[in-house]
């Protein structure tokens, strides 16, 4: 993966880009992400391990057919949410620090995946 983080406090380019997530008074640590065509944004998204994570997943109105993936079974993070009108609460607790990926999984038939067309991006689980 060609994606690299620079060390804090010069992580990412404002919201757009990089997004170190704020932990509430409760411990959790909050993100919001909203989901285009064809695009999440933010695209990087740092949080801190064993500590539980919430994302709510907001979809653009008037698009259709996206999800939201996180493959990550070693992190603890697994996560295959079908995105619709309502925004999607997604919780987890991630078990080890590492880089993992999120992405669309959907695809046009005999073309280029969503994932491939910009709907992806990373997690860092920091120590
Ligand atoms: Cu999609």
């Amino acid at each position: 993966m060609a994606l690299l983080f620079a060390p804090a406090p010069s992580f990412g380019a404002g919201p757009a880009e990089g997004f170190e997530a704020v932990r509430g008074p409760d411990g959790i640590q909050r993100v919001r992400v909203l989901a285009g065509s064809y695009f999440f944004r933010p695209r990087q998204i740092r949080v801190a391990a064993h500590s539980p994570v919430e994302l709510t997943v907001v979809l653009e109105p008037g698009l259709i057919s996206h999800d939201f993936v996180i493959d990550a079974p070693k992190a603890g993070i697994t996560v295959h949410e079908t995105l619709g009108e309502e925004p999607r609460v997604i919780r987890f607790m991630p078990a080890v620090p590492g880089i993992f990926e999120f992405y669309c999984s959907k695809r046009f038939l005999f073309f280029e995946s969503h994932k491939d067309k910009g709907m992806r991006g990373v997690i860092e689980v920091v120590p």
